[in-house]
């Protein structure tokens, strides 16, 4: 079987299934598009027009947290709880995962203060759930990592860019935030689950889009 992985450089939903995949030590093929100019044969795959898409021979798939529980099916030592109860919990986890990757976006797009500020109280008060939601850890089930965490971790790679400039995570009042975040930022397959490039692009583009967040770094 091969797989392929349909990414954009910089985009936090597909580094989920990247991390997957290496922490699993599964061979994939990784192709790059770009999400401003998609090529038509990305259009016609995809029906969110959203990456990522995994190719499975001439299988399509997409949606992060669809395609991260696939992969973890088809491969090695499961990252997903046994208990359905404790599994649907995880799943409900991942969306709240996915709902803060874009209040951070939002928050590092927005054009003013006020915005910025706005998605920044959002993410705050996320933050502050989830620190609630923590056990002793090291990871989000306790001992067992699962894709909890590889759903959550883009979200700390987000929050420490720019040498965490605009990280919404207090050590002081978060400390399992901070404790689990900066252990997943140490795993191999974090680190290694964008390109080198990946920070320059990032901020890059928030200089194009003339962002309050691109302001406060040129200052
Ligand atoms: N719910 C989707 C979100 C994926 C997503 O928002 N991807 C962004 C890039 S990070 C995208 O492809 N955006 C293109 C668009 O919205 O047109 C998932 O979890 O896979």
């Amino acid at each position: 079987m091969s797989l392929e992985l349909i990414s954009f450089k910089t985009c936090p939903f597909v580094q989920r299934a990247a991390i997957t995949l290496a922490y699993k030590n599964v061979d994939f093929k990784l192709t790059f598009i770009d999400l401003a100019d998609p090529p038509d044969w990305f259009l016609e795959i995809s029906p969110l027009q959203k990456v990522p898409v995994l190719k499975v021979d001439d299988e399509i798939l997409f949606e992060s947290a669809v395609i991260n529980e696939y992969l973890d099916d088809i491969t090695g030592a499961q990252l997903q709880p046994k208990d359905a109860l404790a599994r649907a919990k995880n799943r409900a986890w991942i969306e709240v995962a996915s709902n803060m990757l874009g209040n951070t976006y939002m928050m590092k797009m927005a054009g003013d203060k006020e915005n910025f500020e706005k998605y920044r109280a959002r993410l705050v008060s996320q933050m502050n759930r989830l620190e609630k939601r923590l056990g002793d850890g090291p990871w989000f089930n306790g001992e067992d990592f699962s894709l909890a965490d590889t759903a959550f971790a883009p979200l700390f790679f987000h929050d420490a860019v720019a040498h965490y400039r605009f990280s919404v995570i207090d050590p002081e009042t978060m400390p399992k935030v901070d404790a689990w975040s900066r252990r997943l930022l140490a795993l191999p397959a974090v680190k290694n689950s964008v390109v080198p490039e990946f920070e320059s692009l990032f901020l890059a583009a928030l200089e194009k889009a003339n962002t309050y967040s691109w302001t406060r770094i040129a200052a």
